[in-house]
């Protein structure tokens, strides 16, 4: 306990990072279309919860940006004060945490990278609706969940966190997407074991003190995680680039797999294998 934190590298923009390598998404239902969403803190991976929510369709002149259904903020009490002393009654919070195990090796490396974004929309509303939307993900080394709800303290002590706020527009015709990057490279941070991902609304503009009431129309969609190496050609997501990387990118790209788009433009042809054996030469 007491482990430092640190505030990594933070990205916001509509852009998503065009050359990467392998990835992992470990999101359970990154677009709100079938899961829970509960009102408490769980010790379990896999589930959005803490301040709750409400999966919803096309509702106050705004379409679900992914699939048919949307998150709809719901109020900021009472769990994400737990989660931060000083959100109490101003900030909303759905989070979901995710296990780190299946990409150990890439974190004992040093180099794994976190890519997380979601798309925020809200209604043009009035002079008192708020505008902030956040991502916020931590990464904590504790050896399992156990414990992790009913110690709050817990919750105060991460070993790496990036966050990003997004100032949304007024039209409820754009989503508006925002990403964090965050590297866990420092000694303790290799030893993360898991991280907590939220999406995040925040009474910037005005404070309503009715629950429920809190927010007139806040919505969140296409939550993205992402595990990346922070070497493009890893393609194996190892932390080091060698042979296997090669092979596997190769076998891809035979197949004409959509992992073989290394840079992100929709078409496997010569300019992602250009790419890949570019940044292969370079190595990690
Ligand atoms: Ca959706
Ligand atoms: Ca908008
Ligand atoms: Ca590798
Ligand atoms: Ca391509």
């Amino acid at each position: 306990m007491g482990t430092p934190k640190s505030l990594g590298f933070v990205a916001a923009g509509c852009l998503l990072v065009l050359m990467s390598g392998a990835h992992a998404q470990q999101l359970v239902d990154p677009g709100f279309e079938s899961g829970p969403i509960l009102s408490e803190i769980v010790e379990e991976f896999g589930v959005w919860s803490v301040d709750g929510g409400t999966a919803v369709g096309p509702t106050l002149g705004i379409t679900p940006l992914e699939g048919v259904k949307m998150l709809k903020f719901q109020e900021t009490a009472p769990f994400c004060q737990r989660t931060d002393p000083w959100a109490w009654g101003e900030l909303a919070c759905i989070g979901q945490l995710i296990d780190l195990a299946p990409v150990r090796d890439l974190l004992d490396s040093g180099n794994a990278r976190l890519v997380v974004s979601a798309a925020f929309n809200r209604i043009a509303g009035d002079a008192h609706t708020d505008t902030e939307f956040l991502i916020t993900v931590r990464a904590f080394d504790r050896p399992t969940l156990e414990g992790f709800r009913t110690w709050c303290l817990n919750y105060r002590y991460w070993d790496a966190e990036g966050q990003v706020s997004l100032m949304s527009d007024d039209s409820p015709e754009t989503w508006e997407r925002a990403e964090v990057v965050l590297d866990l490279d420092l000694p303790w941070q290799s030893d993360s074991t898991f991280v907590y991902v939220f999406v995040r609304a925040k009474e910037n503009v005005h404070r309503d003190y009715v629950y429920g009431e809190e927010f007139d129309g806040h919505f969140a969609d296409d939550v993205r995680f992402e595990v990346r190496s922070v070497c493009p050609a890893d393609f194996s997501l190892d932390g080091d680039v060698d042979g296997d990387d090669y092979d596997l990118f190769a076998a891809k790209f035979d197949e004409a797999d959509e992992a073989a788009d290394f840079n992100s433009d929709g078409y496997v042809n010569g300019n992602d294998y250009d790419e890949f054996a570019d940044h292969f030469d370079v190595g990690c």
